[in-house]
């Protein structure tokens, strides 16, 4: 018996789960942790809500509220979402326990004290009118990079980590104030340090799986940096050290440690001693885009703190919902709460295990929901269950009839029987989620093929022996499924259990054991109901409501804005430009002879543009609006005096003019009244 310890990443308590979360870790974990358990290993599966950060403190400022109260809020909404999907961890915990603080602080102690975290003056962005420095997410600005909007430390556009300080014409978050630089002391792990033991540790664990080690290595190639490990700000765990008041540890320097501390606290309950889990075999469930952290950040902190290591860091790809990138922000979601008022979360539990291996990226369709619900639950497995029970009701009084002389065929199938219980677990055991499931679903279409070439119903007049065998068989398969499908689909599987009329509770080798003759099954119900097309149509009208209430909502504020710029505009006298200024903008007519789109970007094109006496080529921000192909041979009024300027490392000498909406000024295109851009 193994020892295994499996956590998911904590899930930041600033909304609820969405199918995102689902799929990346909860599901796969839960899948690993409950076939784990039959199979006979002790298992500790553990979670946490991560409630510290600038995200909820920022959310909170919004909100008027103290961060705890948004935070609390959030994480009984996500115990309720993992609790309808039946996740079952042994303890899901908060970092804002007491037993957190604790045993983050210790750590952050410990590694202080053996010299790996220490004090350097840098430089930071302070708000002077909000009298505080603006970490994070706490400043606004535009990317450096690729002159896209960009937040605090991280660019969406092209995906750079930023130094907020790094960021162009950077404004307060709270109060819109450009602020100043200042000094400020902070702690710095020494992250460079475990350079080389973390490159022995990626190149030689043999559970790591490829996506995750290639990432690492080419971090690893770059060389490691060290790791700013405090922040100034209110929200957090106080740095425990003496001149460090007014500083919290990052959230990304605690965060991991809520895996110990969420089965720490479980320790307490029970009495049993986790430690022994972690020394066992340690399993992360993480997104994809964490990979960084857990590979590298957390394993040099554990070499830090004299910890084993992980053994494993399984990495789920992205979800997208109907072709897009789920967005919630942009209310392109499906929260878990709302899903299953609609439908059994057994349901979403299979059809994200079978959409996709988890590593690769894969597409929520509401489409392909229904398709795979009504052709492989539904026609499948479903029908191969109730064509079984019925049928062992209606013509073997509800008995598992004899096997006798078996055929050919009856060998055949028995054999394929016996052998998926091993199969399917052995998939299980190396992460091979989806493939352990299309086994499952494989031999229940043979069992469909099997029960229709016997021809039972023709069988029972003639031929009553194989008539029999084919039933007793049958049954068999039923039972093994129901065992088999515990990991994936817990509530059909029991519900399957309670027709055979066996317990609910097994162990993986259970599913070998065959049902007795005589054995007496009870009456079926259908367990996998078809989804009707009108169910999905309501879905899918509901998502893009969404979508159009949110385009709306944000043409609205940008009339608010506009409003707001006016009114104040009067109230100031705004700078007024005198018409020399206005002569100095050189505005041409252009015409573009070539368009075409910038890739990683959703909204910059690359154009060439003849402007009479020569063509320049001037990247514009239009690409929501207008497809290239639609631009070419279209005259657009262009800025042609701009100092030339790089967007996304491209050269662009010219501006074409257009309204805040993207929209070129050409009147058709324009609304009344719309600012320039
Ligand atoms: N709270 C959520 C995320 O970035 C973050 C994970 C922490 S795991 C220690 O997905
Ligand atoms: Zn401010």
């Amino acid at each position: 018996m193994t020892k295994i310890f499996i956590s998911c990443a904590l899930p930041y308590a600033n909304g609820p789960c969405h199918l995102g979360h689902l799929r990346s870790t909860y599901i796969p974990a839960d899948i690993y942790a409950r076939y784990n358990r039959m199979a006979g290993n002790d298992v500790l599966m553990v979670c946490a809500t991560d409630e510290h950060g600038t995200p909820i403190a920022v959310k909170a400022d919004a909100e008027g509220k103290e961060p705890i109260e948004v935070a609390k809020r959030y994480h009984d909404m996500i115990v309720e979402d993992i609790n309808s999907c039946d996740i079952s961890f042994d303890n899901f915990a908060r970092t804002t326990d007491e037993i957190h603080y604790q045993i983050s602080q210790n750590f952050f102690k410990y590694l202080y004290n053996k010299g790996l975290i220490y004090e350097e003056t840098i430089q930071q962005l302070y708000c002077e009118n909000c009298e505080k420095f603006l970490p994070d997410r706490y400043v606004e600005g535009i990317c450096p990079v690729c002159g896209a909007e960009a937040r605090g430390d991280h660019c969406e556009v092209c995906g750079r980590a930023l130094d907020p300080i790094e960021l162009v014409e950077p404004k307060c978050l709270t109060c819109g104030n450009t602020p100043v630089i200042r000094d400020s002391t902070q702690y710095f792990f020494k992250l460079s340090h475990f350079q080389k033991p973390l490159e022995e540790y990626i190149s030689t664990n043999p559970y790591l799986p490829p996506n995750v080690r290639n990432y690492a290595q080419n971090w690893l190639k770059e060389g490691l940096q060290d790791w700013i490990m405090t922040r100034d700000m209110k929200w957090g765990i106080p740095v425990p050290l003496e001149g460090a008041e007014g500083k919290v540890i990052y959230v990304w320097g605690e965060a991991f440690i809520g895996y110990m501390s969420s089965a720490a606290a479980w320790s307490r309950r029970t009495g049993i001693p986790w430690e022994d889990y972690w020394n066992g075999h340690v399993v992360h469930f993480i997104g994809k885009d964490i990979i960084y952290h857990h590979s590298l950040f957390w394993p040099a902190m554990l070499l830090g703190r004299d910890c084993k290591l992980p053994d494993d860091i399984f990495a789920g790809e992205f979800l997208s919902l109907e072709g897009r990138k789920m967005s919630t922000s942009k209310n392109w979601v499906v929260w878990v709460a709302d899903f299953v008022k609609d439908f059994d979360s057994d349901l979403l539990r299979y059809y994200l295990t079978i959409n996709a291996p988890l590593n690769k990226d894969t597409d929520f369709s509401w489409d392909e929901f229904q398709r795979r619900v009504n052709d492989e639950l539904a026609d499948v497995i479903g029908n191969f269950l109730h064509r079984t029970f019925t049928f062992t009701k209606k013509f073997f009084d509800g008995k598992v009839p004899e096997y006798k002389n078996p055929s050919e065929a009856d060998l055949e199938f028995e054999q394929a029987i016996k052998e998926l219980p091993d199969k399917v677990g052995d998939l299980i055991a190396d992460m091979k989620f989806r493939e352990g499931l299309v086994e499952i679903i494989l031999t229940a279409k043979k069992g469909n093929k099997y029960f229709n070439d016997q021809e039972p119903w023709k069988a029972v007049k003639e031929d009553m022996e194989k008539a029999s065998n084919c039933l007793y068989l049958s049954n068999q398969l039923c039972k093994a499924m129901a065992v088999l499908l515990k990991p994936y689909i817990p509530n059909k599987a029991d519900a399957i259990c309670n027709i055979i009329n066996i317990p609910t509770e097994n162990t993986w080798d259970d599913a070998k054991v065959f049902l007795e003759t005589g054995h007496e099954i009870n009456k079926a119900k259908p367990l996998f109901k078809k989804i009707e097309d009108k169910v999905i149509e309501a879905q899918k009208e509901k998502l893009y409501k969404n979508l159009e209430t949110q385009e709306n909502e944000s043409k609205d504020d940008k009339k608010d804005d506009k409003k707001s710029k006016e009114s104040k505009d009067e109230g100031e006298k705004m700078d007024l430009i005198s018409i020399d200024e206005f002569a100095k903008v050189e505005i041409k007519i252009g015409k573009i002879l070539e368009c075409e789109k910038i890739e990683k970007s959703n909204k910059l094109l690359r154009t060439q543009i003849d402007i009479g006496d020569k063509t320049i080529q001037v990247i514009a921000g239009l690409g929501k609006r207008y497809a290239p192909e639609d631009l070419v041979g279209k005259k657009v009024p262009v800025v042609t005096n701009l100092k030339p300027a790089k967007l996304m490392g491209e050269l662009s000498e010219g501006m074409i003019m257009a309204t805040e909406s993207a929209a070129i000024l050409t009147p058709d295109d324009c609304e009344i009244g719309e600012l320039l851009m």
